[in-house]
């Protein structure tokens, strides 16, 4: 006789809080600062197993650097960093507002994770190449070089947007500050990353690549090709994957976290992984550096997922009191990147609160001034000033091929047909939304 079975059922990861209810935390795993060991940058992958299950710290409960993560203190670079973060959480806060007054039809932030892309941008070296997502703005604003007003530009599609309007806004392009294109097509930029790097090696060079995915985007299989590649040429490249805790109002479990890690995700395939704080700068600095090491040194690729929590909405599209509790990041045990590296320079006293409040006000004024100087070249918003229609079929082919020319011609009789009569179109306006 066949025994009697259990039925059969499927097990629905869901999150440890919901609006009106706390978020119980210990499902993060997190170690004490100083607590995870440091092993030589040519470890094997199958000896960071245990790397990529705990939490590589640095910074502590008191803004202390402890443990053998800690970098060599280097106060101007630490002020530098802590300027990067200030500087990109001013652009997010101004650039959230003018979405809510309509200057421009879109915006993402990077509120609470900011340390990530600014200390990456840190550690890396001129030339190396990112293949950032939507929320690694940091990688930018960490630098001296890029206007403020030409990305102001960009958000507002208008006649001065490098992009031409081609772009949803945030997805930048900077080839001259190793800033890849941004695929609105989540993880596809893991596997051009991969490639690159692999392309990188091929022709003797001495550039790396950096590539970034968000735990969501982990689920996508592009993320599990580029890990093979990866694995298999040794290809020189950081495989980033930003553990923010919720991929839209999708917790992370149910893209796999929950009873595993994403890090681990890395020594399965072969490649050496870490799990790192990636609210304590000082520690996405060290791990940063040591992954870029192990890639100059051709000692391959290394995947480190960065653990934080998306402390704003996902998008100006997004509402996430609907589906997690409005004081999360409050309690969130990793803290706010911003306060901890603060608290650290103070002690080692090369900070103040003043000098603090000085930069915060400095940086709001910048960008305020950016974006009311790129209000006077338009925008898709401000005036309806866009691009010539023409541009949206250039820079494709060199010699423009006949069904195109069509397609241009028809859509020109259209765009001026509306340019003379807005009214046929009213409420054009495109909903965005990523
Ligand atoms: C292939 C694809 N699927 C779905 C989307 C819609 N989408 C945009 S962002 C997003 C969530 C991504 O979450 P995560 O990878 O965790 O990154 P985060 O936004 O948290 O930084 C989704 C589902 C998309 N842009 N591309
Ligand atoms: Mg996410």
């Amino acid at each position: 006789m066949i025994p009697q079975q259990a039925r059969l059922h499927l097990h629905v990861p869901e999150p440890s809080g919901r609006p009106g209810h706390e978020t119980d935390f210990a499902y993060l795993h997190v170690a004490a600062a100083g607590a995870v060991r440091r092993p030589p940058v040519d470890v094997a992958a199958a000896d960071t197993a245990d790397l990529a299950a705990t939490l590589v710290r640095v910074l502590d409960d008191e803004g202390q650097a402890v443990g053998p993560w800690a970098p060599p203190v280097d106060i101007p670079l630490l002020q530098r960093g802590l300027r990067a973060m200030l500087r990109t959480r001013a652009f997010d806060a101004r650039m959230q507002i003018a979405q809510r007054q309509k200057k421009i039809s879109f915006y993402m932030q990077c509120l609470g994770e900011e340390a990530i892309a600014c200390a990456h941008a840190l550690a890396i070296a001129p030339g190396d190449m990112c293949f950032p997502t939507y929320r690694q703005q940091g990688l930018l604003l960490a630098r001296d070089d890029i206007d403020l007003v030409e990305l102001c530009c960009q958000l507002m599609s208008n006649s001065r947007d490098p992009m031409r309007g081609r772009q949803l806004p945030v997805m930048y392009s900077y080839k001259r500050a190793g800033f890849f294109s941004i695929s609105g097509n989540l993880a596809t930029q893991f596997i051009q990353a991969v490639g690159w790097a692999m392309a990188s090696a091929i022709k003797g060079d001495t550039r790396i690549a950096s590539a970034w995915i968000g735990d969501g985007s982990t689920a996508e299989a592009d993320f599990h090709t580029a890990l093979t590649f990866a694995h298999v040429y040794r290809a020189p490249v950081i495989l980033n994957v930003v553990n923010n805790q919720w991929a839209i109002s999708t917790f992370q479990a149910i893209a796999g976290g929950e009873s595993t890690t994403f890090a681990g995700r890395g020594v399965g395939s072969g490649i050496a992984s870490l799990r790192v704080d990636g609210n304590d700068f000082l520690a996405v600095l060290a791990a940063s550096r040591w992954a870029a090491e192990r890639a100059r040194r051709n000692l391959g690729p290394t995947l480190i997922e960065w653990l934080t929590y998306r402390a704003g909405a996902h998008s100006t599209a997004d509402d996430p009191s609907r589906y997690r509790p409005v004081d999360d990041w409050q309690r969130f045990p990793l803290g706010d990147p911003v306060e901890r590296l603060k608290r650290h320079l103070i002690g080692l006293g090369a900070w103040s609160d003043a000098e603090h409040e000085k930069a915060r006000q400095a940086f709001d004024a910048e960008v305020a001034a950016a974006l009311k100087q790129a209000q006077t070249y338009g925008g898709a918003l401000v005036d309806n000033h866009v691009p010539p229609i023409e541009s949206m079929f250039e820079d494709v082919y060199k010699d423009m091929p006949a069904h195109l020319h069509e397609q241009l011609r028809q859509a020109s009789v259209e765009w001026h047909r509306h340019q003379a009569n807005p009214a046929n179109t009213a409420n054009a306006t495109p909903r965005q939304e990523v």
